[in-house]
């Protein structure tokens, strides 16, 4: 019998990304919240380094045949649940250049948009320069538009109604989140056409709306959506 955990925050991308994948698939899970502030944070707990030594979330567990299988990375969560769950939707294309092409546009947006904004960045420009709230947006709002403008070009020659042709991939599930965090971090939109058409969609769907960071076990009550 197969059984899922997934440790994550209901507020960090990189577990929405994960949340999204595994409604997709329709893979039940175990949510096992890690709070990213309390306790001077709950990833830098020796017992949650022990299951990812990044000490980020997302974490998934996949316990069967009394073996545990320990994954971190969303990318890495991603394509593991794609082929240890055969018959479930699946994320990334089979053609090898559709594949390619889906993982360049997952990668804009997790090695080369989401890590500049990511707690630990902050935290280590704030702690080692200095760096004050106003140079950290400022910081914040480079990284991000510059991530968003190159998936955008690359929305105008793939995109149907997701991000490539009309089916989800994986490419939807970086996309969300990482407007989600945009928009919590006040980074104008407008000049992105393409992306805001593929989320306002993506948003109609339930795994999408399942996996939202205001309706999650830790989702505190003033930010709580129905
Ligand atoms: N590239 C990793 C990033 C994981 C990660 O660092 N996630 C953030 C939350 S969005 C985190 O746990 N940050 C904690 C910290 O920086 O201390 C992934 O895709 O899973």
């Amino acid at each position: 019998m197969d059984k899922l955990a997934l440790y994550n925050y209901f507020r960090s991308s990189t577990s929405y990304r994960a949340r999204i994948a595994l409604e997709v698939k329709k893979l039940p899970f175990d949510y096992k919240p890690i709070h990213l502030l309390n306790n001077g944070g709950e990833q830098h707990s020796a017992e949650y380094h022990a299951l990812n030594p990044m000490g980020g979330v997302p974490t998934l567990v996949h316990e069967m045949n009394g073996k545990k299988n320990v994954i971190g990375q969303s990318m890495a969560i991603c394509e593991y649940l794609d082929e240890a769950f055969p018959q479930s939707y699946q994320l990334f294309p089979k053609d090898p250049y559709k594949k390619a092409l889906v993982k360049q546009f997952c990668e804009n947006i997790n090695a080369d948009t989401h890590a500049y904004g990511n707690l630990r960045t902050l935290q280590y420009l704030e702690k080692n320069f200095g760096a004050t709230e106003e140079q950290k947006t400022k910081w914040i709002h480079y990284f991000i538009t510059a991530g968003l403008t190159a998936c955008e070009k690359m929305l105008e020659k793939h995109s149907g109604s997701f991000c490539f042709g009309d089916e989800i991939t994986a490419a939807d599930l970086f996309l969300v989140p990482q407007i989600f965090t945009s928009q919590r971090f006040k980074v104008p939109l407008e000049a992105f056409p393409y992306i805001n058409k593929i989320v306002n969609h993506c948003s109609s769907i339930d795994a999408f709306k399942k996996a939202h960071p205001f309706r999650q076990v830790d989702t505190p009550e003033d930010l709580r959506i129905s």
